[in-house]
Order: structure tokens, then sequence, then C-alpha cells
């Protein structure tokens, strides 16, 4: 693959990769399309910062001025938080698009993990992965985000799914296209906002360090990526309930307005937050941070596995 001329790696990230160090990617559409600016850059920043703390470097990825970049940080950011919703969301079929005309855009799930796997990096922190929607049969609306999971070794630590989504069918989803979904601490998959969706994962792991394992495991043997579902800190999740009232609203919001396709998963974010006096706005920024923390600890504890496997080579 010649992808990686159009690669731009930061210094800093840069330095990390060829050292061995632990890096953790970060996804932009969070930022482009996720969040409402300024609380977009203060929650890019944190996260980071999160990162950091756990002793990775972050990696937050975008597609902008023709190039994959990898560490976007300073006024590169600011633009990309300002432009908010005027950036594109690039998912899988909208790279090479980007990349000739030089267009600014946040990058999917789908997206981070293809860029971060060219790049070497092979754990990323997410808010919730985008699935299988609510009415998707008669729709087909489903993230590519689920086909990129089954192809590409990058370890993908999330939420969970929102429940804007049908979360049995993302599930059976996944299961086809031969995810292994990892709960961690957790036997329930969890649904974002809230600690369990009902629905259980695969598998349970408690540790980071067999976390670690298991991933480098999946990677040795080719079998495509790993999603980690960490559960929202109790202190920040919603009520489960209430949550799903405001939910349903807003898919029926977006039924009468007729908003489809990729502008769907923003319009409900932004119709949730006002739903909920940005309510959900706070817990989302408190869930990725948790993410962050766990990816982190994930790329550390990869670390030195690959120390180990060294000294027994
Ligand atoms: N789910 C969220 N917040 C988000 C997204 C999903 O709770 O910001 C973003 C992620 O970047 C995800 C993308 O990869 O939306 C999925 O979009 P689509 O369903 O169009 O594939
Ligand atoms: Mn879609």
């Amino acid at each position: 693959m010649s992808a990686g001329k159009y690669l731009s790696v930061s210094p800093e990230v840069k330095k990390a990769l060829g050292a061995g160090k632990p890096v953790v990617a970060l996804e932009s559409t969070i930022i482009t399309h996720g969040m409402p600016y300024p609380q977009n850059l203060e929650m890019a920043n944190n996260v980071e910062a999160v990162v950091r703390a756990h002793g990775a470097t972050p990696a937050t990825i975008a597609i902008m001025d023709g190039k994959f970049k990898i560490g976007v940080s300073g006024a590169d950011l600011e633009r990309l938080a300002q432009a908010g919703g005027t950036a594109a969301k690039a998912s899988r079929r909208d790279v090479a698009a980007l990349l000739i005309s030089g267009g600014l855009a946040g990058t999917t799930v789908a997206t981070t993990m293809q860029i971060s796997a060219l790049a070497g990096i092979r754990v990323f922190a997410t808010g919730g992965i985008g699935g299988v929607h609510r009415g998707a049969e008669a729709t087909f609306d489903i993230s590519a985000d689920l086909e990129e999971l089954s192809r590409t070794p990058v370890a993908v630590v999330c939420a969970g799914a929102k429940s804007i989504l049908d979360i049995p069918k993302t599930l059976e989803t996944l299961e086809t296209n031969g995810v292994p979904v990892i709960g961690y601490g957790t036997d329930d998959f969890p649904a974002f906002w809230a600690r369990s969706s009902g629905q259980k994962v695969d598998h349970r792991f408690d540790s980071v360090k067999d976390l670690a394992k298991l991933i480098a495991l999946q990677f040795e043997i080719g079998m495509g990526g790993v999603l980690v579902a960490n559960p929202i800190p109790e202190s920040h999740a919603l009520d489960a309930a209430e949550i799903e009232a405001r939910i349903a609203e807003a898919i029926r919001g977006a039924e009468s307005e007729g908003v489809s396709r990729k502008a769907l998963t923003p319009f409900l974010l932004k119709r949730i937050f006002e739903l909920t006096d940005g309510k959900s706005l706070v817990a989302n920024i408190a869930l990725v941070e948790n993410n962050a923390a766990v990816a982190a600890q994930i790329a550390v504890a990869l670390g030195k596995l690959d120390a180990k496997s060294k000294t027994k080579a």
C-alpha cells in the first residue's frame, strides 16, 4: 500500500512511534460533528491531557490540506473545532475525494482506524461507535464503522453505542463481521449515556493487562480489530428512561424534517443536547475521558508485552 505518502505525522507522535512508545489515536468527527464549539475544543485538549497523564502520547487524527494528519494540535485543532459541521465528515468512501480536494474533515471511527493502522497506532479511544440505525430494515443505514472493525487491526475503546441506534442489530452485525466485543469490567454492552443496554458482551475482561494480551493475539493471528466496551463512570451516567424519551423525541424530529444518511447522527446528537439542557454533553465528555484513560493504559500494557517478546526472541 502506498497510502503512506499521504501521512503527515506531528514530530511528537513520530518520535513516540519511532521509539516504540505507547500512542493513542483520537478521532475528530466527535470534534467537528459531535459537539458544539468551544466545548469540542476543550474536550479535545482535556482528552489529550488524560492520555498523557496515563503515560501515552495522544494522536488526534483528521484529514486536512490533502493529508492524513496525525497529531493535530494548536492552530490546526482550533481550525477543526471552529469549522464544526461545515467540515466534512469523512468515512471510508470519502477519503480519496477529500485528499484530492484538500478539504477539512473530521474522521469517523472507520477512517480513524484506517489511518491509525497506516501509521502503526494500535489503540484508539472514542465516545461511541456508529452502528445499525433504528429502522435500518427500511433505510439500510448501517455505519461503515462495523465493517472497518472487522478488517483493520486497531483496538477501539468506546462506551458502547448510543441507543439512537438499534443495539441488538448492531451487536448482530458485529458478530457477522467477526468483531470481538469485549466488556471491560462488565458483562453488559453499555449504551453510551447509560451503563447497560440490556444486551450482553461476548467476553468480559477485568484487567488492562489481559485486554492487551487479547489485542496482541488478535493482531498476531490477523483477525481484524477489537472493540473494547467501557461503561460511562457511574457518577456521570444519565437515567436510562429519561434519555430514552429524549431519543425518541429526537428521532421523531429527524423523521418529520426528513433528515437521513450521514446527517442523521449529528442531527440526533444536537437535538438530544438541546432536549437534555446540555446534560448529554457533560456525560459525553466524561465518558470520552474515561475511554482515553483506559486506551492509554492498554497502549502502555501493549508496550510492556512488546518488550517481553523482544527479550524472549
Ligand atoms: N456516535 C456518537 N458520537 C459521534 C459519532 C458516533 O455517539 O460523534 C460519530 C463517530 O465518528 C462515528 C460516526 O464513527 O459518528 C458514525 O457515523 P455514521 O453512522 O454516519 O457512520
Ligand atoms: Mn449512516
